[in-house]
Order: C-alpha cells, then sequence, then structure tokens
C-alpha cells in the first residue's frame, strides 16, 4: 500500500501538468485532484509493478498516454515503426525477466506490432503489447470506424493471453494479469486491449488508487518433484558419454552461477544454443562447440537445460543424431530440464522429463550430485578434444587469410577480436551467412550478451534489439547484420541517434541476400531476386542524422573503425564491403530449402 502511495505522489503532480494532445481532439483532460483517470491508472499500474520503460509509437488514442508516462518519469521511447518497438519490448523482457511494454495505436499501429509479438511468444519472451482500440460499439457492427478492427480476436492465437480493459475501474486487474500471463511458467506475448474511450474515463482518485494491484511474486518459482530429480540423477550417472545442452531458456533462468558449478562440477560437456553462448565463457575446455557434429551422434546421454528439440537440434533425430535415415532417432536418451511439462515427447523420447523452472531444477540436481560426482570416462573427453583442436586450428588458419575483398572470416576475424576486447558489449546478430558465421566466429564470454534471430530465425530484430540492449544495460551494443537483415528495421537508425545510444552497426554487405553475384538468367533489365544495389552506401544513413557513418574495404578498416565507435560511444554504422560471392544459399540451413535441396 505504501509504495502505492509513493508512486502515485511522484506522478501525480507532472501527470496533471502534461499538455493535451492535440490529435486527440484537443480537449484538456485533467481530472480534478479527486480524480484520477485511464490515463493515470495505466501508467501508474505500470510504475507501481516496476515497469520502467515504453518501445511505442504514438497516434491516435495512446498519445498522450505517451506524453504522460514521459512526464510521470518513465522512459519512452518513440520508434519509427512498430515492429521495431515490438521486437524492443521482447528482447528487454528476455533481459530483464520483467516483460517488456511495446505501445502502439490502433489496426494498422497494431498490425505492425503483431509479428513481435507471435515471435515473443515462440521465443518465451516476456512482452506485453499495448494497444489502443477503437469504439467497440462501432467495431463490433463494423461500421467503418477510424481504424476499425477486432484487434482481441485477431492477437488472441498469436499470444500466451490476450485482455480488454472496458473500465478504468478494471485497469489495475487487467496490467495484473497481462505481467502474470507474461512472465509466470513459460514466458510469452500478452495482448491487452485498451480502446480509445477508456483512456479518459474518470474516478474518484482514491478507489482508482486502492484498485491498482501490485503483483506478489509475479513469476513464481516451481519446485521440480524429487523422484524427477532423482530419476535423472541416475540416468545421468549411468551415462558414458555424456553431453549438456545449454538452450535460451537457460540463459533467461539468470541462474548462471548455479549452471556453471552444475557442468563444472559434473565435468561433463556441454553445447551452447546461439542465445546461451557466453553463460559459460565459449573458451571454456568444457565446450564441445567446436565439436558439435562429433558430441551429437556419440553421445549416450544428453541433458537438455531450457533447450528444445526443435529444428534448431534437428528436432533430436536423424543424421544429426546418429539416425540412420533423416526420420530415425539415435541412440541416446534424454533429460529435459524445462518450465513446461507439454515439452517432453515432442519429438522423441525423453527418458527423464525434469519439470521445473531452471533454477529450481539444476539447483535440485547439484544438490543432489553432491560433493563425490565421478567425472565423464577420459575416452569420452578426450575424443572430443581430439577434435577440438583439431577443428580450432583450422578454423585459426581461415581466419588469418587476408582476402581483398574481404570475406565474412576476415571480417569477423576483427568483430572476434573486439568482442573478446569488450565482454560487456551486447551482440546483436541477424542475417544467414552473417549470422552463421558471426555465431560460429565470435566467442562470447558472459551471459545473456548474445541477441539473435531466434527460434524463428526471423530478419528484422536488428535495431529494435539494439535500441532495447542498449537502453536496458547502458553496455556498448555491437550489431552484426547481414545487408538484407539490416534493411527490416534499418530507418532505426535515426532512433539510435535520437537517444544518443552506443550502438555500433556492422554490416556485412556482400551486395544481397545470401550472396551478391546472381544475374537475372533472361539477361532482362531487372536484377536477380536475391542482389541488391552493388557497394550501396549504408553508412551514408547514419551520417544522415548525426552519427559516424564508415565505409571499410579492409580488416584494418574495419577494426579501427570499431575500436573508435567503442572508445567513443557514438552511434555508429560501419560498411563493410564483403566478397558478393562469398556466402552460401541460406546459410547453415540450405537443406531446409526445397530448391537446394533437389541440386
Ligand atoms: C521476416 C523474414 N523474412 C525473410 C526471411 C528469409 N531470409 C532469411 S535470411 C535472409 C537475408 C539473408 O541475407 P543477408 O542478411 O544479407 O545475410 P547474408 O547471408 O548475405 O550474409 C532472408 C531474407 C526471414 N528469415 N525472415
Ligand atoms: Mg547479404
Amino acid at each position: 500500500m505504501e509504495s502505492v502511495t509513493a508512486a502515485r505522489k511522484e506522478t501525480t503532480p507532472a501527470v496533471a501538468e502534461a499538455a493535451p494532445d492535440a490529435t486527440s481532439g484537443g480537449q484538456a483532460n485533467v481530472p480534478s485532484p479527486q480524480e484520477t483517470d485511464g490515463f493515470r491508472l495505466v501508467i501508474e499500474a505500470l510504475k507501481l509493478n516496476g515497469i520502467d520503460t515504453i518501445f511505442g509509437l504514438p497516434g491516435i488514442p495512446i498519445t498522450d498516454l505517451t506524453r504522460k508516462a514521459q512526464a510521470a518519469g518513465m522512459r519512452v521511447i518513440s520508434f519509427r515503426h512498430e515492429q521495431n518497438a515490438g521486437y524492443a519490448a521482447s528482447i528487454a523482457g528476455f533481459m530483464t525477466r520483467k516483460p517488456g511494454i511495446c505501445l502502439t495505436v490502433s489496426a494498422p499501429g497494431f498490425l505492425n506490432g503483431l509479428t513481435a509479438l507471435a515471435n515473443a511468444t515462440t521465443n518465451c519472451f516476456p512482452m506485453i503489447l499495448i494497444s489502443g482500440s477503437s469504439e467497440r460499439e462501432i467495431v463490433d457492427l463494423q461500421q467503418g470506424d477510424y481504424e476499425e478492427m477486432d484487434q482481441l480476436a485477431i492477437a488472441r492465437p498469436l499470444c500466451k493471453a490476450a485482455f480488454r480493459v472496458l473500465h478504468a475501474e478494471d485497469i489495475g486487474v487487467g496490467i495484473a494479469r497481462a505481467i502474470r500471463a507474461a512472465v509466470s511458467g513459460r514466458p510469452g506475448g500478452v495482448y491487452l486491449d485498451l480502446p480509445a474511450k477508456l483512456f479518459a474515463q474518470t474516478m474518484a482518485a482514491e478507489a482508482g488508487r486502492k484498485s491498482l494491484i501490485k503483483v506478489v511474486d509475479p513469476a513464481p518459482r516451481q519446485i521440480p518433484a524429487r523422484d524427477a530429480v532423482q530419476r535423472a540423477l541416475e540416468l545421468l550417472k549411468s551415462a558414458k558419454r555424456p553431453l549438456i545442452l545449454l538452450g535460451k531458456g537457460a540463459a533467461y533462468a539468470q541462474a548462471d552461477a548455479d549452471i556453471r558449478a552444475l557442468v563444472e562440477k559434473t565435468g561433463i560437456p556441454y553445447l551452447p544454443m546461439a542465445m546461451a553462448k557466453g553463460l559459460l565463457p565459449d573458451t571454456h575446455e568444457q565446450s564441445a562447440a567446436a565439436a558439435r557434429s562429433y558430441v551429437l551422434p556419440e553421445a549416450d546421454v544428453v541433458m537438455l537445460i531450457g533447450a528444445r528439440l526443435n529444428w534448431l537440434l534437428s528436432h533430436g533425430k536423424g543424421k544429426t543424431w546418429g539416425g540412420k535415415d533423416a526420420k530415425a532417432w539415435g541412440g541416446q536418451k534424454f533429460i529435459q530440464i524445462d518450465i513446461s511439462p507439454q515439452e517432453a515427447d515432442s519429438n522423441v523420447r525423453i527418458d527423464a522429463p525434469v519439470v521445473g523452472d531452471v533454477g529450481s531444477c539444476v539447483s535440485a540436481l547439484l544438490a543432489g550430485i553432491g560433493a563425490t560426482w565421478a567425472k565423464p570416462p577420459a575416452d569420452w573427453l578426450n575424443a572430443i578434444a581430439e577434435r577440438k583442436n583439431k577443428n580450432v586450428a583450422k578454423m585459426g588458419e581461415t581466419l588469418a587469410k587476408n582476402p581483398m575483398p574481404m570475406n565474412f572470416h576476415s571480417a569477423l576475424n576483427v568483430v572476434r577480436d573486439i568482442v573478446k576486447a569488450n565482454p560487456d558489449a551486447i551482440l546483436v546478430n541477424e542475417g544467414a551467412n552473417a549470422l552463421d558465421f558471426t555465431r560460429s566466429i565470435v566467442d562470447m564470454y558472459k551471459p545473456r550478451k548474445r541477441l539473435d534471430v531466434g527460434t524463428w530465425g526471423v530478419m528484422g530484430i536488428g535495431m529494435g534489439f539494439s535500441v532495447a540492449a542498449a537502453v536496458v544495460s547502458g553496455q556498448p551494443v555491437i550489431a552484426i547484420e547481414g545487408d538484407s537483415a539490416f534493411g527490416f528495421s534499418g530507418m532505426e537508425v535515426e532512433t539510435i541517434c535520437r537517444y544518443n545510444l552506443p550502438v555500433c552497426v556492422v554490416i556485412l554487405n556482400n551486395n544481397g541476400v545470401y550472396r551478391g553475384d546472381e544475374v537475372n538468367p533472361t539477361g532482362g533489365r531487372d536484377p536477380a531476386p536475391l542482389v541488391f544495389v552493388k557497394g550501396a552506401r549504408y553508412e551514408k544513413l547514419m551520417e544522415a542524422f548525426g552519427g559516424v557513418g564508415v565505409q571499410a574495404t579492409t580488416p584494418a578498416e574495419l577494426r579501427k573503425a570499431m575500436e573508435e565507435a567503442l572508445r567513443s560511444r557514438k552511434p555508429t554504422l560501419i560498411n563493410a564491403a564483403i566478397d558478393e560471392g562469398a556466402g552460401t544459399e541460406s546459410g547453415r540451413i540450405t537443406a531446409l530449402n526445397p530448391t537446394a535441396k533437389k541440386k
């Protein structure tokens, strides 16, 4: 209760002074001191729950909400397109375990934010998309309102939960339900529909204050059953060739010390999924990342920690796992730690499911391991070390080459050094070759520093993630972008400049999608569908808004520009010219491409 009062004291004077919204009819909506309104209640409900940042794009009917939120001390980050605001909100949720808030206008703004909401749900990022919506009476009779759309119905199948608030006195409950749905259990996207009329509704201030809910224990721990932990430990103990797989869920859990202790005490080799890189430093001697294609088929017991057996792990079967053909299971037994009981058996049999939040499960396993755990057999560890050393040496040779023009390797060799020297910097990464090569070449040293395209392999997260990462962490951000990938959110370089964020964008520019050397087979005037303007000067886009733009054609130029960007913390875009023939179609997932498969 006390904090409710505190929040009100802080917000009330500033909110009352905020200017009326010219675009919403220009009526000054200033309730008397004894009254409150929908605007204030939404802002106070968010603040009461520790939410201090909104990522959004203003317009009817939420223009005043953005102003009043800023006036009330919240950070309001305005984007140029809602999709980028949505991606920003979702990754802020991943980084902080608090729901990231994306605020949009009705119909088109809502739809623009929806891809990010669906992506958040798929990736288990906690996020709330709050959209203003048009007049219910008109929308439901389909009478053609301004930005008419039944948003609630459209959002519902794409998110974990969807709510609408019609009355000011229900705002507290609506926000509390949205927060709980976003962060409890398996996190995900939540839609909250706030019709235009709600914001101007007034009610007695005292009653309004009492209607707000400070959510107690929004993401309750889920303790695993003792027998499930025991079953898992026994299976692990019986293993001759055990392997641990760390997923994005393990990174999300913020149980870093316990996860590291579990890996180190058991001595089991591990593989990090892309966004789990850095949970233990990639240079850790137990990392089997450089021997991935050896350990997956050879392992006899695999423990999944917050990692799902989806396409990113070849569904736990097929040749990758030592199966005889594309659908056949390998001989592995699986332990799966996951917060959702429905995850087990999604693709292959799970012999020991451990259901609970990753932190609680890992600490239960640690307790069960005790002091006398036998390390895995030496022949397993030696066999992995041998492959690893060979592959690392081979990679070293490739990285040392200095071709002209640059290729992905010679450019990323520089990025690898810069990230090593700046382990607190956050690495955002998207593209195809630009993604796959960065993931395998650039080592990460700390948890949750690598943010990428996630479960869907979605293009467009780049600038939204970069803005959120900088805003949420205060750390410098390095965004390694394919030239196609960058295009999806490129206009947000203005946002980066406007908020003066320490973001260094590096475009690995090979003139196209996958590569830039295709030609139109008809000899006609149109370029081939995968190629872009040759030698495009993306760096000028950053210069247009006052940031630093650099064209880099050699690793030395790239290094100098990146060092300067990290030193100055100025918004920087480096356009790195990459050999247009250097990439492969679809990067590492060529096999999923129907045409390439036929070849
Ligand atoms: C939203 C979305 N649209 C399209 C795709 C298909 N796609 C996958 S990678 C990619 C771009 C690859 O080109 P680029 O970013 O330049 O990386 P490169 O391989 O050239 O380094 C595209 C369009 C996608 N993954 N997501
Ligand atoms: Mg490209």
